[in-house]
């Protein structure tokens, strides 16, 4: 199996080449793809050196599947062109998560929506991933009416600029900035754009989305997305509230029977997830799990995960294993 990764240099493509060494990925070729600048460069997976290429040597090279990580801008333009050369696209941009002609896949959810036909598949957004992990089961058993999240996201998510602007204002050194403000000692309710509705891209990114992976539009959300100086995964403090009555000890055992949730939910002996437990694992730890009793049919729950993981690099992967095991076994 010939595999792309288009923005190997970058955070993202580097986990995504981690994760498809730790899963053994049945790849006979790897095509590591980045900008001209960084073409000729090379980079070893499982001990073995390859030499960087640019997007249009990758194309030439059909490869069966390509993931990206490259920006929303490269997406649009390259995405069409392999799909052209009969690649199939997991692209972890949000350029296509809207399309109502491209599927939004979470595996665990809804890859059983993905078809022969689909040669750009859509990898939702970090924060989007590690929600509905959590809502999807609860929505089949209680039938979700609205959901008030607020998120404590790494400043993975933004990238190496961000990181490095942490580091330099812990060392008391000045330097490029990610952010409008300071993120050491700081929170920053600003996650991507400011939009006309007051929103940010980052909050209408868990509105919207949530709503096309639960396949339900009437599923209310309301987001806040805030920036916290922390690296290991996002947080998110979710309220929910249901249709339909719930048993607090039901909704654990549906969320610890659910593949690719850890419960951590043991508050008498401080057990709740945190990202320096999330950091470099696949799963979705959630935890606090307690009634709201302000409201009927309501719940809070604290949701961690490693972003860089299953909130792109390891769910693009998950992809890419049931495309290999539904069109390149048939
Ligand atoms: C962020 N979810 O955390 C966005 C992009 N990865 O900034």
């Amino acid at each position: 199996m010939k595999v792309a990764v288009v923005g190997a240099t970058g955070m993202v493509g580097q986990v995504m080449l981690q994760i498809l060494g730790e899963r053994n990925f049945p790849l006979t070729e790897l095509i590591p793809v980045a900008s001209e600048k960084s073409v000729g460069k090379s980079i070893v997976y499982k001990d073995k050196s390859y030499k960087v290429v640019s997007l249009a040597d990758a194309v030439k090279r059909k490869p069966e599947i390509a993931l990206f990580s490259a920006g929303g801008d490269t997406s649009l333009e390259w995405a069409p062109k392999f799909a052209e050369a009969g690649t199939t696209v997991i692209d972890n941009s949000s350029a296509w998560r809207m399309d109502s002609t491209k599927k939004l896949v979470v595996p665990e959810i809804n890859a059983s929506e993905i078809t022969a036909d689909d040669l750009i598949i859509a990898n939702p957004n970090c924060s989007t991933i590690q929600l509905v992990m959590a809502l999807q089961p609860l929505h089949n058993a209680y039938q979700i009416d609205r959901v008030v999240i607020s998120t404590y996201q790494s400043i993975t998510g933004t990238g190496v600029k961000a990181v490095q602007q942490l580091e330099n204002e812990y060392a008391g050194k000045t330097g490029e900035m990610a952010y409008p403000y300071p993120i050491h000692k700081n929170a920053i309710p600003h996650c991507d754009v400011f939009l006309e509705n007051d929103y940010t891209k980052e909050e209408m990114k868990l509105t919207n989305e949530t709503k096309k992976i639960l396949s339900d539009d009437s599923v209310k959300v309301a987001a806040t997305a805030v920036r916290i100086p922390v690296v290991g995964g996002h947080s998110e403090s979710v309220n929910i509230e249901f249709k339909k009555a719930f048993e607090v000890s039901d909704v654990k055992k549906i969320l610890s029977e659910t593949d690719g949730i850890t419960l951590q939910d043991n508050p008498g002996v401080n057990t709740y997830p945190m990202p320096i437990y999330a950091q470099g694992k696949n799963d979705v730890f959630i935890g606090r799990i307690r009634r709201d009793f302000t409201r009927e049919n309501a719940l809070n729950m604290w949701i961690v995960s490693d972003n860089l993981r299953k909130g792109a690099a390891t769910n693009a992967v998950q992809i890419a294993e049931y495309l290999l095991n539904m069109r390149f076994k048939a």
